[in-house]
């Protein structure tokens, strides 16, 4: 049994879709970072960097001990091997899909949560920053649209890698990036929000929290501010 430490964020969400792609038996444990929930110790033991999302595989295949995981791709690359779904078995076919999960986790991901922090969530405007990751973010864009032109999915076959981009073009989606211009990532971002598990995992997510992870309230807890106490 898997259980899921989540909260209803970009990260929080490649996962939860994971799961249910993938049906493996699962619980939830929300971790409400807006409180700060993710800062307790008891979290820190399963996920060392104190972010979520993080999972604890109660019965891994190999008949090891609980064994705690965090890092959104290495969650989903564990997940596809656990369940021996959406990655390839060949090497080449591999390759092609973990480049990509690789280039959300290292790029798309770190662009965009800096993209909205300094266009949405910072408490004061910074024009420079504001400028540099709004640059980024449309090359990266641009690269997606490149990638996803005469294909249906970004590696081949439906996989981890548009599982792992999804969350955060659906994010920045919601929260006024036009797509329209990007034509193959718009047909794409129609197409995954189709999949019956996308919208299940995205209703999930709706019952449990509507409200943004930043408020005023909130802040103290959150971008690291409060992650030494
Ligand atoms: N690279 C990490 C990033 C995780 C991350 O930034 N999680 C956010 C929510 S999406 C979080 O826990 N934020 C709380 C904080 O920064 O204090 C991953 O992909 O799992």
């Amino acid at each position: 049994m898997i259980e899921l430490f989540f909260w209803t964020t970009p990260n929080g969400m490649k996962p939860l879709i994971m799961l249910e792609e993938t049906g493996l038996d699962h619980t939830i444990q929300l971790v409400n970072i807006s409180r700060g929930e993710h800062l307790s110790q008891s979290f820190r033991r399963i996920s060392a960097n104190q972010k979520i999302p993080a999972i604890v595989d109660h019965a891994p295949l190999d008949g090891n001990t609980a064994i705690p995981i965090f890092e959104s791709g290495a969650i989903l690359q564990y997940l596809a091997e656990r369940s021996g779904s959406l990655l390839p078995q060949t090497p080449s076919g591999r390759a092609q899909v973990l480049q990509w999960l690789y280039w959300q986790m290292a790029g798309l991901g770190p662009t965009l949560g800096q993209f909205m922090h300094f266009s949405v969530y910072a408490s004061e405007p910074v024009p420079y920053a504001q400028g540099r990751f709004s640059q980024e973010k449309e090359r990266l864009f641009g690269v997606l649209n490149g990638q996803l032109a005469g294909r249906d999915f970004i590696a081949g076959d439906y996989s981890i890698a548009d599982v792992a981009v999804y969350p955060w073009i659906r994010r920045l989606e919601r929260e006024g990036s036009h797509l329209e211009g990007h034509c193959n990532l718009n047909r794409w971002y129609q197409t995954v929000s189709d999949r019956p598990a996308v919208k299940r995992a995205y209703a999930r997510a709706d019952d449990i929290n509507t409200t943004p992870s930043i408020t005023t309230a909130s802040r103290r807890f959150l971008i690291g501010s409060a992650a030494a106490a």
